[in-house]
Order: structure tokens, then sequence, then C-alpha cells
């Protein structure tokens, strides 16, 4: 078998160790300059490869290819590919392809993901199952079932991930929500984009499960779409649901008969997001029969990640926190919702599509500036003028801390929720997120 892996990152170089592992004949290629790291694993490996441009004719000689997430599917070397009639695959596709025995639980969603990917291992983990927490959170899945395979894959799984999906099939399925988000990569309509998603059903079997937020107008309206063979386990908020998990008075129900219950005081993340995510976290550790003492215990000492509403510090009464992971409009507004005092708004980066009026009302009531950081701040500027008295361009991550800092009193939030992607600034966004909170420690 003769594997072409295009792009060198952490999921091909990952995909190019797991395919040479399983006797593929492996040739990398990869459009940019490998990170050194890269180079070295690959080299370790003795796996060939090429970089600085892709040669369309060697990678024509392919028998299948696996493609980066982040590689388009109108790459021009994607479609000389796909003309040729050679199957294109993601990393998720091989890495499932060669679990062996193991079992795969995978999470999608527009926002949400990554967190209850975590939440979900870290339960599974204190309930004592052998597990990896991989995917989209930033761990190549197919380099982990390559050298150092686990009972049970925590995947986060990203759109441009399930949309080369052939056989994989997650006995555990969650779909945190739907909203616009990456449409660039999907002609510009959501419908594309939610097939994408739905994906992570397309090949489950009664006996698997599918994890759903009932309060998800997107989610809800495309479900008769699709024909889901899972078990489904839905959750909501404020009504009782007689399967799944809801949240009623304070208070989580997961289970139908002989439930887990937990009052959301426990739960040690915060915010009403996160109660969704702690829902979907709690359904997904029962059906993998983690006892509810083990759950709870869970829960309750779960610590959040970085770049997540991550509290970093107060300096003459204002705090500052890093939400560099908010990179769009619906994870900003969920931030925003969180609020309690004013807030300074750090806004801003490569837009997506966004549209803005889905935060307008927030911004009026609880934001009394805003600091764009980006280079191109136009859109921003015309979709709050009026609304927020301040509203002030910034190049540099300290110089939006500096001018954040400034613009605010006692009391106030200065918040990094930006709602768009950090690459014009920025390398990602944990670069956005690490120089924001370097920045507020020099002040
Ligand atoms: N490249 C080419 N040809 C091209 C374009 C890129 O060869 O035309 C090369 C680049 O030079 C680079 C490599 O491809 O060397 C990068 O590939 P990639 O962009 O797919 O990135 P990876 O490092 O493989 O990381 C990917 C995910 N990145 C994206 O989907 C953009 C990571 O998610 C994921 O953690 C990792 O696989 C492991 O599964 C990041 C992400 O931003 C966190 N995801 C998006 C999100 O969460 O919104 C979807
Ligand atoms: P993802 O991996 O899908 O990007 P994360 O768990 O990293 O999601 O969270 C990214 C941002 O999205 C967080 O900073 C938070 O503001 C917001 N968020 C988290 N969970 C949800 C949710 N269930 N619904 C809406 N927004 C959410």
């Amino acid at each position: 078998m003769r594997t072409v892996i295009l792009g060198a990152g952490e999921s091909g170089t990952g995909a190019a160790i797991l395919s040479k592992r399983t006797g593929s004949d492996v040739f990398v290629s990869d459009a940019g300059r490998i990170a050194d790291r890269y180079l070295l694993e690959l080299s370790e490996h003795g796996i060939q490869f090429e970089q600085g441009g892709h040669d369309t004719a060697r990678l024509l000689e392919a028998d299948e290819v696996v493609k980066s997430p982040g590689i388009p599917q109108d790459h021009p070397a994607v479609s000389s590919i796909r003309a040729a009639g050679i199957p294109i695959l993601s990393d998720v596709e091989l890495a499932y392809r060669h679990r062996g025995r193991s079992r795969f639980i995978g999470v999608t969603g527009s926002n949400g993901k990554s967190t209850t990917t975590a939440l979900i291992h870290h339960i599974l983990r204190h309930g004592g199952l052998d597990c990896a927490l991989v995917g989209n959170i930033g761990v190549s899945v197919a380099r982990q079932v390559a050298l150092d395979p686990k009972e049970v894959y925590v995947t986060e799984i990203s759109s441009f991930q399930l949309d080369d999906i052939r056989t994989f099939r997650p006995e555990v399925a969650v779909l945190t929500n739907i909203t616009e988000d990456h449409l660039d990569r999907y002609a510009y309509e959501l419908v594309n984009y939610v097939r994408a998603k739905f994906n992570i059903t397309r090949n489950q079997t009664p006996s698997d499960h599918f994890i759903y937020c009932a309060d998800d107008p997107v989610t809800m309206s495309s479900l008769p779409n699709f024909h889901i063979r899972s078990n489904t386990l839905p959750y909501a908020m404020n009504r009782e649901l007689p399967r799944g998990a809801y949240i009623l008075n304070d208070r989580m129900t997961v289970g139908g008969q002989d439930p887990l219950t937990m009052g959301v005081q426990d739960f040690s993340l915060r915010g009403r997001h996160n109660q969704y995510n702690t829902m979907a976290a709690c359904l997904a550790a029962s059906v993998m029969e983690i006892r509810k003492e083990r759950i709870r215990e869970a829960v309750t000492h779960f610590e959040s990640l970085e770049h997540r509403m991550e509290k970093v510090a107060t300096v003459r009464g204002v705090e500052f926190i890093n939400d560099s992971k908010a990179t769009n409009v619906n994870s900003t507004w969920y931030a925003l919702e969180s609020m309690t005092g004013p807030v300074v708004l750090i806004l801003g980066g490569v837009d997506k599509g966004n549209d803005y009026s889905l935060i307008l009302e927030l911004v009026r009531e609880r934001v009394k500036a805003i600091v764009c950081l980006g280079i191109d701040n136009a859109k921003i500027h015309e979709a709050f003028r009026g609304v927020v008295s301040h509203m002030v361009d910034a190049g540099s991550a300290e110089q939006a801390v500096q001018i954040a800092f400034r613009l605010s009193a006692k009391g106030d939030t200065v918040l990094l929720s930006p709602a768009c992607a950090s690459f014009d600034l920025f390398r990602n966004y944990e670069d956005r997120g690490r120089r924001f909170k370097m920045a507020v420690r020099d002040l």
C-alpha cells in the first residue's frame, strides 16, 4: 500500500508514523517548511518526505491519501487527487482503522468541544479507565494509536476531520452544538457544515450512543434530516427530559432509572455554557459505566483548560480573563453572558464571516469599551459604532492590554474573547493567549 500524507503538522506526522508502523510505503508532502520537531520524528521513523511544495505527479502514485485537516478541499493538489479517483481520508479515519480492540468516544460541535472532551477524559480516568485525550485538542490520535495505544480514545473531532471519514464509528458520539463557523471552508453554506458535523453519527449502530443538546436550534432542526440509528441521549436546561440529562432549579439529573443527581454549585466549571458541557460529559461517562460517585468527584475537581475563560490575574481591582480560544461570535456570546460587572472587551483578528449582531445586545448592556486586536478592524468598528463609547485599535497583545487597563476602573473585567481566528497577528490562539497573559503580568 502506497500512502501519501498531505501536510506534516501534528496530524500529518502522526498519520505518517501510524501508516509506516502498519506496513505502508509512506511519502509525506508539505507545501511549507516542516517544523523541526516533526522533521525529527519523520527521520526517526525513516519516513520519506518533501517540503516547500507538493509534487503532484508523485502524489498521484498513491493508493490512498491522508489529508491534514487544515488543507482545504478545493486545494489544487486535493482536486487532482480526487480527479484521479484516489481515496482521501482523515487522520481520525486512519487511527480508527488501526484501533484493534480499543473504543472511541468522539466529540464534535462548534463550541465546547475541547472542554467537553477534556472533562470526559478526566472523568473516565478518575473512574479507572485507561484512556487518552486526543484529536483536535492538539494531540494526533494516529500517533497515539501507533506509539501508546489505550483502551479508550477520547477524541475531539473537527468538522474538517469528519469530512473525510469512511468507516469511523464512535461508540459514543457527542455533538455539543452547531453555530456558524468555518463557513469559508463550506462554500458559505451552513447546511454543508451541518452535514460534516452529523457525519459523527453516520456509521453508528443501535449499540452506540449519540449525545446532543436539545436546546440547540440548529441541531434540533437538522436532526430529522439524518437517519440516526444509535441510542439518542439529549440534554437540556430548565425542563425535565424522560431520557438523557437535564438541569432544573440548579440541579442536574443524568439518566432515566436510578439517575445521577448533582447541584450545579458543585461543578468546577462556571457559566451556563459549561453546565451544558458538564451534562454532555456526565452522559458520556454514564454510558461508559463509570460509577456515579466517581463522576461526581471528577466533575467537582476538574480544572478548566488554558485559554478558555482562564482567570489570569487581578491588577488594582481589574480582573483579566483569557478566552483566546473564543474564535467565533457564539463563544464570545457565552463569555459575555457569564460576566457580571462592566467589561472592556478585546475583540478581533481574522474574521471568518462573523455576524456581530448576535452579540450586539450583550455588548450594549455589559461592555464599556472595545479594544480591536486585528490588522483589519473595519467590520468591528462598523458593527459597534454608537453602541460602545470607546473603540480603540491595538497592534499587539501588549498594546491591547495596556489600552484596556487604561480604559478600565476598579471592579471591571478585561476580557480577551476575540470572536475571530488569530492568524493575522499571532501564530495561533495559544500564542495570542500566552502573549496576553505575559502582558498582564508585566503591568
Ligand atoms: N500544509 C500543506 N499544504 C497546504 C496547507 C498546509 O502542506 O496547502 C501544511 C502546512 O505547511 C503544515 C501542515 O500542513 O505543515 C499543517 O496541517 P494542519 O493545518 O492540518 O495542522 P496540524 O498541525 O496537522 O493540526 C491539525 C489541526 N489543525 C487544523 O485543523 C487547522 C489541529 O487543530 C489538531 O489539533 C491537530 O491536527 C491534531 O488533530 C487545531 C485547530 O485550529 C487546534 N483546529 C480548528 C479549530 O479547532 O477551530 C479546526
Ligand atoms: P472548542 O474546542 O469547540 O473550540 P472550547 O471548549 O475550547 O471549545 O471552548 C471555546 C470557547 O467557546 C470557550 O472560551 C467558551 O467561551 C465557549 N464555549 C465553551 N463551551 C460552550 C458551549 N457549550 N456553548 C457555547 N460556547 C461555549
